[in-house]
């Protein structure tokens, strides 16, 4: 006799009204998020525009361009529910846009330290743009190594509706910064578990290794614009 793993019988499918209405919601989930992905997307290409700006001006001016490169993304519905899940809030995405600052992220990659500063700083002058959360995990970094400039910031975004204020969450640090993160990130999740105290230990060497690296890098960069310009002088 052949057996079957799939419930038999009427009685495990869904009445047709349960699945018509599920099948509702589902779309109106999938409706809602669309509208929030497009609001938090035109964020991301307001603040993309500002950082790509400012950096082609340096570029105009003959200056070393504080960018290296640079890569956003809206906040995925799985990642959203987990964020809402682990603070214990009820899953919305009214909730989400009341709770979450970092639906919109962009994450900027510099070359070196001081232009980290340097673009906040320009960021910040700007008088449509408002800063409302700064974490300088550079000055103070986590206690595992973790090193970044995270700012929020409200972008103005022009709806059929009128202008609202949208924050995008901007991380900026240097290659070396976001080489020890990415693969720190990549490592948890490969982990799938509690990662032992003494790798802990390891990335957190790894991570003060690249920082003074990057500390000497920024020297070096000192001292070839110096040297340039003295041998333009003469
Ligand atoms: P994802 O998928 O990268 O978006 P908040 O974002 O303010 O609601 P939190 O955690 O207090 O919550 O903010 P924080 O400290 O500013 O960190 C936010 C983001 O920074 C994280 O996003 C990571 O991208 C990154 N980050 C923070 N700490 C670490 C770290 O120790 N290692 C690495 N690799 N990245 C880190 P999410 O929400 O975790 O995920």
């Amino acid at each position: 006799m052949q057996t079957s793993l799939k419930p038999s019988g009427a009685a495990a499918q869904p009445l047709s009204g349960e699945a018509d209405s599920l099948e509702a919601g589902i779309k109106d989930l999938l409706a809602e998020y669309a509208q929030v992905r497009n609001i938090y997307q035109a964020a991301i290409q307001v603040m993309n525009v500002r950082l790509e700006t400012l950096n082609n001006e340096f570029l105009a001016r003959h200056l070393p361009n504080p960018i290296h490169s640079m890569c956003s993304r809206v906040k995925s519905p799985q990642s959203i529910m987990r964020k809402l899940r682990e603070r214990n809030i009820p899953i919305s995405f009214n909730n989400a846009k009341k709770s979450l600052r970092d639906i919109a992220g962009v994450r900027v990659i510099c070359c070196y330290v001081d232009d980290i500063y340097i673009l906040a700083n320009l960021l910040k002058k700007q008088d449509d743009v408002q800063l409302i959360e700064e974490k300088d995990y550079i000055r103070q970094p986590k206690a595992n190594g973790y090193r970044s400039l995270h700012l929020v910031m409200e972008v103005p975004v022009y709806l059929a509706d009128g202008k609202v204020f949208i924050p995008v969450e901007v991380q900026i640090r240097t290659v070396a910064m976001d080489f020890w993160a990415s693969l720190e990130h990549s490592l948890h999740y490969k982990a799938q578990s509690e990662i032992p105290d003494f790798i802990v230990d390891e990335l957190k060497n790894c991570a003060d290794v690249i920082a003074s690296t990057d500390a000497r890098m920024q020297e070096i960069f000192k001292a070839v614009n110096l040297l340039r310009d003295v041998t333009q002088q003469d």
